[in-house]
C-alpha cells in the first residue's frame, strides 16, 4: 500500500525538497497551498502532475493554518499516514512586524493540526512532524545546543514556535499521538527565500559580479549560525517519522560560522577577494582583487555596508547544534558541508542573473524587488 503524506508549507523551501523526496519513495503526496493573487508554486512546478489524469501522486489543496475547518476537511479527505507541518510565517525579523499573525499561524496553527487528528480519530494512524527550530534556544544558555538545553526564545516567531513545540509534546503525552519535533538549525539551498541572509548574500554577490547591483546592505555581521543544506534536513524529517517511538531531535551540523565569513566565502566563489574594515555600523567590505576575467569589479570598491534597518530588537547571537542523537538514533548522515552549500547557492544565482543580464543587455528593463 502506498503511504500517504500531507505537507503544510509545500510551496516553501523545505516543502519542495520534502515533496520531491517522498515522491521518490513512492508516496502519494498532498500539499496545502495558500491562495495568492500570483502563482506561488515556483518551487514545486517541476513536480507538477495534471489533476485531470488518473492515479496522480501529487495533489494540492487550498488552505491555511489559520482555518481549522479547512484543515479538518483536508485531513478527513486525505487520511494521511504522515503529516509534515512545515507551514509557518518563518521570517524572524518580520515576526516583530506581524506578531499576532505569527502566533496564529505558527503557534495555534500547530494546535489546529493536532486537534484535527484527535477529532477525526486518527490518533493511532497519523504520525505528525512539527517543524521546530533552533530559534527556541535564543539567548545562549549553553553550547552546543542539544535536546536538553533550556529554551529562551527571542522573537515573536520563536515564542510562537515554543508554543508549537510544547503543544506537540503535550498531545503526544496526553493522547498517545505519534508527534515529534525536529529542532532544526538553519538550513539553506538555492531554493531559500530571497530575504534570508544566505540567499540575500548569494544573490547580491552574483549581481555585484555581473554589474547588476552596487552594494550589499546587511545587519548584524557578527551573528553565528549553524548552516546546513535543506536537502539533508528533509531526509532527517522523513527519518524522524519512520521511528517506532515519537521523540524530539536536534538536526544540525555542529559547525558555526559568522555572517561576515559567509559573505567572504560567497565572494570567493566568484573569484572576488574582499576584506572588512571598521566596526559596528561603520564596518564595510572592500574588494581586494578580482581574479575572474568574466567580472569587472575593481579593487578598493566598497561592496558591503551595514544598515541598522536589518538589526533585530532582540537578536540570537550564537547557534551551534549537537546532532549526536540524530546521528546515533536516526542514522542521519548529512552529505553537504558549508563550502558545498555556498558553492551550490552561488552557482545557481550566477546562472539566474546571467539570464537577467542577457535580458538587460538586450534592452529589457530588469525589475527591482522590494525586500
Ligand atoms: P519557507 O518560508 O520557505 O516556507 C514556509 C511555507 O509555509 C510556505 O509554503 C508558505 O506559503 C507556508 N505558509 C506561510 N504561512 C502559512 C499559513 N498561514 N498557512 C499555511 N501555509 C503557510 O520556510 P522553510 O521551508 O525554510 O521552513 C519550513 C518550516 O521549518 C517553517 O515552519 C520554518 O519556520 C521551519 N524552520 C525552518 C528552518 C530553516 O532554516 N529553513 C530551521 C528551523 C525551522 P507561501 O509559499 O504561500 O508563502
Ligand atoms: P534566522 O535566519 O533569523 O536565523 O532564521 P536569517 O537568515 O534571517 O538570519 C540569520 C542571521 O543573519 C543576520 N543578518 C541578517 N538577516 C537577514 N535576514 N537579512 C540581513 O540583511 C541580515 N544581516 C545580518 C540576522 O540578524 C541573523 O542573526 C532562520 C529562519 O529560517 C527561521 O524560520 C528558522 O527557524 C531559523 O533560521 C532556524
Amino acid at each position: 500500500m502506498k503511504k500517504v503524506a500531507l505537507i503544510t508549507g509545500i510551496t516553501g523551501q523545505d516543502g519542495a525538497y520534502l515533496a520531491e523526496l517522498l515522491l521518490s519513495k513512492g508516496y502519494e503526496v498532498h500539499g496545502i497551498k495558500r491562495r495568492s493573487s500570483l502563482f506561488n508554486t515556483d518551487r514545486i512546478d517541476h513536480l507538477y502532475q495534471d489533476p485531470h489524469e488518473k492515479n496522480i501522486n501529487l495533489v494540492l489543496h487550498y488552505g491555511d493554518l489559520s482555518d481549522s475547518t479547512n484543515l479538518i476537511r483536508i485531513i478527513q479527505q486525505v487520511q494521511p499516514d504522515e503529516i509534515y507541518n512545515l507551514g509557518a510565517m518563518s521570517h524572524v525579523k518580520v515576526s516583530f512586524d506581524t506578531p499576532e499573525y505569527t502566533a496564529n499561524a505558527d503557534g495555534i496553527g500547530t494546535l489546529r493540526i493536532l486537534e484535527a487528528v484527535r477529532l477525526l480519530n486518527l490518533t493511532k494512524k497519523t504520525k505528525i512532524y512539527q517543524a521546530s527550530t533552533s530559534e527556541l534556544y535564543g539567548l545562549v544558555q549553553a553550547v552546543p545546543q542539544s535536546e536538553t538545553t533550556p529554551f529562551y526564545p527571542r522573537s515573536p516567531y520563536a515564542v510562537a514556535k515554543l508554543y508549537a513545540y510544547w503543544i506537540t509534546v503535550n498531545y503526544r503525552e496526553a493522547y498517545g499521538i505519534f508527534a515529534s519535533n525536529g529542532i532544526l538549525f538553519n538550513h539553506e539551498s538555492p531554493l531559500r527565500g530571497e530575504t534570508f541572509v544566505t540567499r540575500k548574500i548569494t544573490r547580491a554577490v552574483s549581481k555585484i559580479a555581473m554589474g547588476l547591483q552596487d552594494k550589499l546592505f546587511l545587519g548584524n555581521l557578527d551573528a553565528q549560525r549553524d548552516w546546513g543544506h535543506a536537502k539533508d534536513y528533509v531526509e532527517a524529517m522523513y527519518l524522524i517519522l519512520q521511528q517506532d517511538v515519537a521523540e524530539d531531535y536536534v538536526i544540525a551540523t555542529g559547525v558555526t560560522t559568522r555572517v561576515r565569513e559567509f559573505v567572504r566565502m560567497a565572494f570567493d566563489q566568484v573569484g572576488i577577494k574582499i576584506e572588512f574594515k571598521g566596526e559596528g555600523v561603520n564596518e564595510k567590505g572592500f574588494v581586494v582583487s578580482c581574479s575572474n576575467p568574466d567580472f569587472q569589479v575593481e579593487a578598493g570598491r566598497e561592496v558591503v555596508a551595514v544598515d541598522e534597518k536589518y538589526f533585530r530588537p532582540t537578536e540570537v547571537e550564537l547557534l551551534i547544534g549537537d546532532p549526536t542523537k540524530s546521528k546515533t538514533k536516526l542514522g542521519w548522515v548529512p552529505k553537504y558541508d558549508l563550502q558545498g552549500l555556498v558553492s551550490e547557492m552561488v552557482a545557481a544565482d550566477v546562472e539566474l542573473f546571467r539570464r537577467e543580464k542577457l535580458l538587460k543587455d538586450s534592452g529589457y528593463v530588469i525589475k527591482n524587488q522590494f525586500e
